[in-house]
């Protein structure tokens, strides 16, 4: 945990969330910024600045952050489909330096650029 990292402190119940989902591991809360009907960033409780790291830190954590994402989406009702995604690295458009999936779903996607 950082006490100053934005997840760390919504996990900890110190910044207001919408969370949707909580598991030992995981917590999932809907994007403040939505870019889509469902809009839900999973994040890791455990602090890693982005996915790559994550996965060598604590490699089961990512396991629990896809099965977390099918629960939510399974009861956003997304059974027609939905996108997840990691931001990894400026370029990439991460600004939360603290790994998070994105769930994206509820209308027609485009293609990513
Ligand atoms: P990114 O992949 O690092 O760009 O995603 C960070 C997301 O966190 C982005 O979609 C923001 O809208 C979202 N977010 C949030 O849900 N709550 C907040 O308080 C802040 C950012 I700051």
């Amino acid at each position: 945990m950082s006490s100053d990292c934005l997840f760390c402190r919504i996990v900890k119940g110190e910044i207001p969330a919408t969370i949707v989902h909580e598991t030992e591991t995981t917590t999932a809360f809907r994007d403040i910024s939505p870019q889509a009907p469902t809009h839900v960033v999973l994040v890791p409780k455990l602090h890693s600045p982005d996915a790559v790291s994550l996965v060598k830190a604590a490699p089961g954590v990512l396991d629990d952050l896809f099965r977390a994402a099918g629960e939510v989406a399974e009861a956003e009702g997304l059974g027609t489909g939905y996108r997840l995604l990691f931001n990894t690295g400026e370029d990439a458009g991460q600004t939360v330096f603290h790994a998070h999936l994105h769930l994206l779903g509820g209308r027609k996607l485009g293609a990513l650029a």
